[in-house]
């Protein structure tokens, strides 16, 4: 059996525990929140120190979430969350990088970049970086609103509707979080935007009985 090392309140640890429900693989999550030495062992296992990080039930090591899925989706083929077509693949992937940046954005501004707050160009460099973010949510929302149905898949829930709903469900849910966790209220001081168009097409999504146990519960 594999094992996930995880943070339980990560969008991008979300993205991998709804993947692997989705095609019912047995797995053992690893909190690495909530023991500083699981921690410390995944993040020797991944020289990206970031989580999640997937170990296979062979030994093999991914340390990105998009490689993650990507990799499982070839394991275990069953709900494809990648289509094999061009053109559908091309706008999965495109839907799952909108999200990637504009997550990025956030994380990297209320987390890894924020010590440099005190910084002269601090200000004018969240501008620029939020600007950024928010003009690729906008291109996402015009994107979803040409779509025909309900999930960008085109036969259900695939990778992109995934990388979607757990981006809503991850910010939505960070006033909640802001209570607890310094990393939540410095990203929820940035007052980001999240484009309406993307929560309802989200909302769906996020409701579905195995997204919902496995996003965020
Ligand atoms: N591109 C990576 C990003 C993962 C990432 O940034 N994870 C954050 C948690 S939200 C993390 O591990 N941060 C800790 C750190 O950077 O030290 C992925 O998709 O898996």
């Amino acid at each position: 059996m594999g094992q996930l090392f995880h943070f339980p309140s990560s969008a991008f640890s979300a993205r991998v525990r709804i993947a692997l429900a989705l095609k019912s693989v047995p797995v053992e999550l690893v909190d690495c929140r909530a023991d500083s030495s699981r921690l410390a062992h995944a993040q020797q296992i991944a020289a990206t120190a970031t989580m999640p990080v997937y170990v296979a039930g062979d030994g093999q090591v991914l340390v990105d979430s998009l490689s993650i899925v990507r990799w499982l989706d070839l394991s275990f083929p069953t709900p494809r969350l990648f289509p094999a077509g061009p053109s559908e693949l091309s706008t999965t992937l495109r839907v799952c990088d909108y999200v990637d940046v504009a997550l990025n954005i956030l994380v990297d501004l209320g987390t890894r970049a924020w010590a440099l707050r005190g910084a002269p160009e601090w200000s004018a460099y969240v501008e620029e970086r939020l600007g950024r973010a928010e003009r690729t949510l906008d291109a996402l929302a015009r994107e979803l609103q040409g779509l025909d149905r309900p999930t960008v898949g085109p036969d259900g829930i695939n990778a992109a509707d995934i990388w979607l709903a757990t981006l809503v469900r991850w910010f939505e849910g960070l006033p909640a979080r802001a209570e607890v966790s310094a990393p939540a209220r410095q990203i929820l001081s940035l007052n980001a935007r999240m484009p309406a168009e993307l929560v309802a097409f989200a909302a769906p999504i996020n409701a579905h009985p195995i997204v919902k146990r496995a996003g965020f519960g």
